[in-house]
């Protein structure tokens, strides 16, 4: 695969991710990527340096609010004289606005930072921080780049990026992901000239934003398995399988939630229901949002997958023959995560 990167993506530090309350270590590390980078290169990969692209396609798959929000809220953040403590220097959300909460008001932009915090963010797992934007900007650059590359001709593509992406709705960010890069890559692919393009999530999250993205639309199938939500995992409010899409949508979604402990060929044998599912749908071309957070080390998981069924799932992806973007989502084992991708990769390759 020819592996597309940025230096710019390793400077978004997660020093902290507040989950019931609790201050606790950052796992969104900048680590993963440098592994990553160093067991491809290891085999030999191709690995080019990503080139800047403008904000057309980002804007079009995300409202401009919240890219403007992204670009500025560390900025005014810090303007605003939060916060105090040193090493504390991350927006965080104190406020929601649910849909319960507006109830039916008209929309308004907050006055203060501190309420913006929440306006475009539905957790407070996903802190920003001084180097937050310009790696989630250079994400999208790694993964245009790698666009080109496949509309170029090149069969393979890896789009090497932190922060991930597949929790980012058309509006709001979470889940450790800012900026949606598969589903940016998908509407890149779309106006390349691919009628129909397929999106396979194989991160062990529901990839909800994505989701959103398409949801209504027939030309851009989303196709994921992941750890059941039922089960009391997050995203926790999709990712069920009577999620079909809506409207002109509708058969163009397919969620597979697997129950905690799964592991080899039932993971497997959901990966070949996705590939039928896209076989079926005629798309010409494919993103994976490959996560590697479904292996058993993992420990931001309960699915129990081996390093081998994951370059066996790279198989199966590959005897659809499409030509293939695959996107890094998440994965949290330092130890494997290189391994994780480079077998993943090497069956695609196939
Ligand atoms: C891209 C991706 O894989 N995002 C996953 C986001 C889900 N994170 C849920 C975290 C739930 C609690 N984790 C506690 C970890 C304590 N450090
Ligand atoms: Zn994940």
């Amino acid at each position: 695969a020819l592996v597309v990167r940025s230096a710019d993506c390793l400077l978004h530090v997660p020093t902290a991710e507040i989950w019931v309350g609790v201050r606790t270590p950052g796992t969104e590390l900048p680590e993963r990527a440098t592994r990553i980078e160093a067991e491809l290169v290891a085999r030999g990969h191709e690995v080019r340096d990503a080139a800047a692209h403008d904000d057309d396609v980002l804007l079009r798959v995300h409202d401009p609010r919240l890219v403007e929000h992204l670009r500025t809220v560390y900025d005014r953040w810090v303007a605003a004289g939060f916060p105090e403590e040193p090493g504390q220097d991350r927006v965080v959300p104190y406020l929601m606005p649910t849909a319960g909460m507006l109830d039916g008001l008209p929309e308004r932009e907050p006055t203060a930072v501190h309420a913006a915090a929440g306006r475009w963010c539905y957790d407070t797992m996903t802190l920003v921080g001084p180097g937050t934007w310009t790696a989630a900007r250079a994400a999208v650059d790694v993964t245009l780049t790698a666009v080109d590359a496949v509309v170029g001709g090149t069969p393979l593509a890896y789009a090497l990026v932190r922060p991930p992406g597949h929790h980012v709705t058309r509006s709001a960010y979470g889940g450790s992901c800012y900026l949606n890069n598969a589903g940016i890559a998908a509407q890149a692919l779309r106006d390349a000239g691919h009628e129909r393009v397929a999106v396979v999530d194989l991160d062990a999250h529901h990839g909800n934003g994505t989701q959103a993205l398409f949801y209504d639309r027939a030309d851009v199938l989303y196709a994921s398995l992941h750890v059941d939500p039922g089960a009391g995992w997050f995203p926790h409010y999709a990712g069920f399988a009577d999620e079909t899409g809506r409207g002109d949508g509708v058969g163009a979604n397919l969620n597979i939630p697997l129950a905690p402990g799964t592991a080899d060929a039932a993971w497997l044998d959901a990966v070949s229901r996705l590939v039928e599912k896209v076989e079926a749908s005629g798309a010409t071309a494919l993103v994976v949002s490959l996560g590697v957070d479904s292996a058993a080390a993992d420990p931001e998981s309960p699915l129990d997958v081996s390093v081998e069924a994951h370059r066996a799932a790279g198989d199966r992806l590959a005897t659809l023959g499409l030509p293939t973007l695959a996107v890094q989502e998440g994965g949290y084992h330092l130890e494997s995560i290189g391994e994780l991708v480079a077998a993943t990769l090497a069956g695609l390759g196939n």
